[in-house]
């Protein structure tokens, strides 16, 4: 699809069509595109959506071509003639937000929804894109205001005027509409940015003891080789599947031991590398072989595989579990969302999912509390205020108001072009 978008998108069009006249608003229309000498380009559906009720809020026009790339670059040659210009990534979104489509938290669920790995992370991205987040900043800096307002009217007013209990209230107020729903809208960050950003979980052991095999469990396919001799795999593998929603990226490696061959120990130092960076590590040992059982290096999880063989007690750290029987396989993915920092919970809240989001929300948060301590210090007042205001602005910015070219410089930079 092709998607022009400005003031000069019909009269572009009329040049282009074949139709003597513009196609009816946001109705679907057969029609034909030409090149320069008047010769057909390509057959297809043509749309037009009058301003301002557009993406961008100005006049577009889509072209829906048959998809031959040679075609639409001939198609996209004669437009350039005509006098358009290729859109620069996140483009159209950003003129969405400029004419007041979308705010630029919406904008930046516009993104979540293209890179949502997971049905959860697609859910979190729709009540973003749906204003949800936005109205609920928005209700945070209406109670800002009105306590500023608070804050700065008793400035005007003598100390003797002012009644005892003013402050005390003031600052309840405070915690109560705003400090309180902040710090739960914090809480939710860490979970939210994983169900985007995703992790990586390394599977780290001795040899022969079913790394392997449990990869391949896990990711559902029979992707890594799997053999009862040890020092099987030499490579570091990766897949990628999900824990209750959230992506991760599952790396296998070679089985930790001394070995003479410098393939393997190449392998074995990858192991130890891939372990190093990975957000979390699960350690597997073999149940019918005591000398896996000590972990040479920190590990986050630990695994009992082959319990079919072996039913006697094992240490309480360890996770009972037998990849051939299907035994375990519940439990471990209950810890790793555990460990992800995934505690149940019924209905899903909203949540901050973008590390913008949290820095702000934050600073918004420290000014807010350093306001509150100084509450009732008369010569502080001033200072109260003004902090309560930088607050205040620092909440509008993750709506994208205020003096934010270069926050929308960073956050289109990560658009693909067409969107
Ligand atoms: N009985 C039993 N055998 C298992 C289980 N899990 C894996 N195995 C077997 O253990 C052997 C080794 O499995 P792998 O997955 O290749 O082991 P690995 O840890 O990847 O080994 P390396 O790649 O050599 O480090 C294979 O013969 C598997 O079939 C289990 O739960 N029970
Ligand atoms: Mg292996």
């Amino acid at each position: 699809m092709i998607r022009i978008s400005g003031p000069n998108a019909t009269s572009l069009l009329s040049q282009l069509s074949i139709r003597p006249t513009l196609p009816k608003a946001r109705l679907a229309t057969l029609d034909s595109w030409l090149d320069k000498a008047g010769d057909v380009v390509d057959q297809g559906v043509t749309l037009y959506f009058p301003a301002p009720a557009s993406y961008t809020g100005e006049d577009i026009v889509e072209l829906q071509a048959h998809g031959s790339p040679i075609l639409l670059q001939a198609l996209l040659s004669r437009l350039y003639e005509l006098g358009c210009e290729p859109a620069e990534p996140g483009e159209f979104t950003r003129r969405a937000v400029e004419h007041g489509k979308l705010n630029l938290s919406q904008a930046e669920a516009v993104i979540a929804c293209i890179d949502a790995a997971t049905i959860r992370a697609g859910k979190q991205a729709q009540r973003q894109l749906q204003g949800e987040f936005g109205k609920h900043i928005d209700g945070l800096m209406q109670s800002l205001t009105s306590l500023v307002a608070h804050v700065e009217a008793s400035l005007d007013f003598p100390e003797e005027e002012i009644p005892e209990l003013f402050f005390a209230e003031l600052a309840q107020n405070m915690m109560d509409q705003v400090v309180r729903p902040m710090k739960q809208m914090l809480a939710s960050a860490p979970l939210g940015e994983r169900l985007f950003e995703g992790a990586t979980v390394a599977i780290i052991g001795s040899p022969n003891v079913g790394k392997s095999t449990l990869l391949n469990e896990l990711c559902g396919r029979d992707r890594a080789i799997v053999s009862h001799i040890e020092g099987t795999t030499r490579d570091v593998l990766e897949v990628d599947f999900e824990v209750n929603g959230i992506p991760l990226r599952l790396i296998d490696t070679a089985g930790l031991r001394d070995s003479d061959d410098t393939i393997e120990q190449e392998g074995v130092r990858r192991a130890l590398q891939t372990a190093e960076v990975a957000d979390v590590t699960l350690f597997i040992a073999d149940a019918s072989r005591p000398q896996t059982w000590v972990p040479s290096i920190h590990a986050d999880l630990f695994l009992m595989n082959k319990m079919d063989l072996q039913c006697d007690a094992i240490a309480d750290h360890f996770i009972p579990l037998s990849v051939t029987t299907g035994q375990g396989i519940t439990a471990l993915r209950s810890a790793l969302a555990l460990c992800l920092g995934d505690i149940a919970m019924g209905d899903e809240g909203m949540m901050v999912t973008r590390e913008r989001h949290r820095v702000l929300l934050l600073e918004a948060l420290e000014n807010i509390e350093e306001g509150i301590a100084h509450l009732g210090r008369e010569d502080m007042l001033d200072l109260t205020a003004m902090q309560w205001r930088r607050a205040w602005g620092l909440l509008g910015s993750i709506l994208g108001m205020g003096d934010v070219e270069d926050i929308l410089d960073r956050v289109f930079s990560e658009f693909c072009i067409g969107k």
